[in-house]
């Protein structure tokens, strides 16, 4: 008997997740916030993954953190600024051998959950996986790509791997996953501030290859500082790959701020900048530009951390 899926987080990639696991035929439960969202989930039970066009929908069951039922299995599908909280309100539930995969970009969250949880075995992942949410419950797959998982405690990957495989989840186990996280957060801080504060999409950087040049130099900096050489390398190349393929999008960070939604600035700039001052080093570009994204969030009405 499989063990049960608790998916926290009705959002693109919890539903993501959920729905593919739950077509594979994987006992799946979600956990939504309260009882009001639960009351309106079970109004119109089920979960729809849109994909090429089709819609499905799957009957996963949903519950509210304080259910009684133990955890031993648990996605955390929430944003970055959320997962800490989200983590306490359900501590009395994991069992002592309980797995947690934290899907969260950035960093910060993943260490402040397993500080939380010292005896539970917290993997870190990293997708590019692309999802929206077209209403409640309704999830359109935007962007196919990896998930990398990864345990900087412990190399040895789970068991369950396999039933992602059986999902059609594609996935990769990382001996390496705070180089990816790293080099991600890198990137994303090397596009997103600047696609928020040129008002453009990824490809409008073109526009301002100097501005990108000087962030990218200064966070290969930081990321050799902080002992990850390995995601500094060709940091600017990998910049300018990413830009060119993904044009003519809109970077997330950008769509957060377009649609009034609060940013994971302090999981990605804000992190970056608050580890060059524990290093004591002077990157007075990014510095600059946490300055500027604060105030522009700041002159939207959004939060700044
Ligand atoms: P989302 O906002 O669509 O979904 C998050 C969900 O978590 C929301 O439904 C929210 O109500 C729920 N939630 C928050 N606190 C909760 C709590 N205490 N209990 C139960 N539910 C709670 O976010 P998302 O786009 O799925 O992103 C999740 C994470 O994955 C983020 O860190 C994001 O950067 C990362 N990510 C997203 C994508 C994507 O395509 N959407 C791709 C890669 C990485
Ligand atoms: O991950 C991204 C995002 O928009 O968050 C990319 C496309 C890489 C831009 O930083």
């Amino acid at each position: 008997m499989s063990t049960l899926w608790h998916v926290l987080g009705a959002g693109s990639l919890g539903t993501l997740w959920a729905t593919r696991l739950a077509r594979a035929g994987l006992p799946v439960r979600l956990i939504l916030r309260d009882q009001t969202r639960l009351a309106s989930y079970l109004a119109a039970p089920g979960l729809t993954l849109v994909e090429q066009g089709q819609a499905h929908t799957y009957p996963v069951i949903a519950e509210t953190p304080d259910s009684r039922e133990p955890i031993r299995r648990l996605l955390v599908a929430c944003k970055a600024y959320d997962a800490e909280g989200a983590i306490a309100q359900l501590a009395q539930r994991l069992t002592p051998d309980a797995e947690l995969i934290l899907l969260q970009n950035g960093l910060g969250s993943q260490d402040a959950v397993a500080a939380q949880l010292p005896h539970a075995r917290c993997i870190f992942a990293s997708s590019t996986e692309g999802a929206f949410r077209e209403s409640n419950g309704r999830v359109v797959f935007a962007g196919h790509g990896y998930t990398w998982l990864g345990d900087a405690n412990h190399p040895l990957p789970p068991l369950w791997l396999d039933e992602l495989h059986a999902a059609g989840i594609p996935h990769e186990w990382s001996a390496d996953i705070l180089t990816r996280l790293w080099r991600k957060l890198a990137l994303n801080c090397a596009i997103n501030p600047l696609t928020v504060l040129h008002h453009c999409r990824n490809g409008g950087l073109h526009d301002h290859q100097c501005e990108v040049a000087t962030l990218c130099a200064e966070l290969t900096q930081l990321l050799e500082c902080c002992g990850q050489p390995a995601a500094a390398q060709d940091l600017q190349t990998e910049v300018e790959r990413v830009i060119q393929a993904t044009a003519a999008n809109y970077s997330s960070m950008y769509q957060d701020v377009a649609n009034g939604r609060r940013t994971e600035i302090s999981y990605l700039l804000g992190y970056a900048c608050r580890a060059a001052l524990r290093h004591q080093l002077n990157l007075p570009h990014l510095q600059q530009l946490q300055v500027r994204l604060v105030n522009h969030l700041n002159a939207h009405g959004l939060p700044s951390d």
